[in-house]
């Protein structure tokens, strides 16, 4: 088969720019290595900003989350067993709205399904051929082999995908840090702790109080990227939870078995440049955050808002877009990229940090809390930065 854009992955970049480009009358087909449903089993991230929410309205994809997501108008930052609240919408004039991935990416499905797109499921080694030239894609579906012909390939395959590695080691430039820690998350079905998140700084480690709706919880803790899970018994979890958010906050915390539980490393990275000829890198295939600050799904976003920015205007008989995709959408990813690595910094405990280290931290957030240029520098990140 022929189309004018072939996209390899289908979580929230792959699907959102197949479902920009359809409204422009470009041709897609997405590939998706997994089934949907482990694709919309995976929990992730939580929090939209405000530029992401009004891509979604703008391109028809907004109703349910107007309807079900929350509107947040700031944040509590705690450390020394008290927090105080950043105001965003105070400080910026703009919120963030929960609403989880997994939402995201079912009505991105939903959209895909009611326009007719092309979205094929467990499609096995996909792979890229001749970008430099006349590109096409191949997979094995169901035992047989197909081929797709395209004058683009953009690779939505997240961090682990097959895109990135396409490109020649002499053009491709990578950057990492590992951070020495990871984030244990659990699921559950009870209340939120507050109304809006909590980041903790403890000496015990960083802490995380978020939620999906008034019944459903979503709580993270820096713990040992290699700790076995079953060393984090339901009890265990809340116990460590509990002795790192503020006291009033842990008394009145509501507990009940985990629905999901898991360890994720933190890692920033980012890969330059992230168009090699006709192939594009778009979300985690080329940049990942430590989730601390929730810029990954808003990312990947943006690099979709960008990249089918440029495709239309290619198809209009511009390429200006095209040949400035790479550098607009790095001038984003570096910015959130700090931010992210700011945040991460301030709010966990590492293990050269020592007693200088712990208490520069705990100065800095007593300084964010009695600084309104110092919160206003804060918000204006977490609700994310223009287009
Ligand atoms: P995804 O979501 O990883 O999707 C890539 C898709 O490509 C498929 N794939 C392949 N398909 C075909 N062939 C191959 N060879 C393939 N290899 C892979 C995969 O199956 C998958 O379906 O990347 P995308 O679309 O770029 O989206 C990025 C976001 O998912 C990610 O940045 C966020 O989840 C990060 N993140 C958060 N971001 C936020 O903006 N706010 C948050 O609050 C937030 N919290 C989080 C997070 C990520 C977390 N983890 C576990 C990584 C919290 C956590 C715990
Ligand atoms: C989440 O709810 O999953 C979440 C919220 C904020 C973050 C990261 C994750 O910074």
């Amino acid at each position: 088969m022929r189309v004018q854009v072939c996209i390899i992955g289908g979580g929230p970049s792959g699907l959102l720019l197949s479902h920009i480009l359809h409204r422009a009358g470009i041709e897609t087909i997405v590939l998706e290595r997994q089934t949907r449903d482990y694709v919309l089993s995976r929990i992730r991230a939580g929090v939209l900003e405000q530029g992401t929410v009004e891509t979604l309205r703008e391109h028809g994809l907004g109703d349910r989350m107007d309807r079900e997501g929350f509107p947040h108008g700031g944040t509590y930052v705690a450390a020394r067993n008290r927090g105080f609240r950043v105001g965003f919408e105070a400080l910026t004039g703009k919120r963030v709205m929960v609403y989880g991935q997994t939402e995201v990416t079912s009505d991105l499905y939903a959209a895909r399904d009611a326009a007719g797109g092309a979205v094929v499921h467990e499609a096995e080694h996909v792979a890229i051929h001749d970008a430099g030239g006349t590109p096409h894609v191949t997979y094995r579906k169901d035992g047989a082999e197909h081929r797709v012909d395209c004058d683009w390939i953009a690779g939505c395959d997240g961090f682990h995908g097959i895109s990135r590695k396409t490109i020649p080691k002499d053009v491709l430039r990578t950057v990492e840090r590992v951070y020495p820690f990871g984030w244990l998350g659990v699921l559950s079905r009870t209340k939120p702790a507050d109304d809006e998140l909590i980041y903790a700084n403890h000496a015990r480690g960083f802490a995380l109080a978020s939620m999906r709706n008034e019944r459903l919880s979503r709580y993270y803790i820096q713990a040992p990227v290699d700790d076995p899970l079953d060393k984090w018994t339901d009890e265990a979890f809340w116990d460590e939870l509990r002795r790192r958010l503020p006291s009033d906050v842990a008394e009145a915390l509501e507990t009940g078995p985990s629905i999901e539980k898991s360890i994720a490393p933190l890692r920033s990275f980012v890969a330059e440049p992230m168009r090699w000829n006709r192939l594009f890198l778009v979300g985690d295939a080329a940049h990942i955050v430590p989730p601390t600050g929730a810029k990954g799904l808003n990312l990947a976003v943006s690099d979709a808002r960008y990249l089918s920015e440029a495709l239309i205007a290619h198809y209009g008989g511009d390429d200006a877009g095209i040949d400035g995709y790479s550098d607009r959408a790095l001038a984003r990813v570096w910015k959130a990229t700090r931010f992210s690595w700011w945040f991460t910094t301030l709010m966990h405990r590492f293990p050269e940090d020592g007693t200088f280290g712990a208490r520069m931290k705990e100065a800095e957030i007593d300084y964010l809390e009695g600084s309104e240029a110092a919160q206003t520098v804060m918000a204006e990140n977490y609700v994310g930065l223009p287009f």
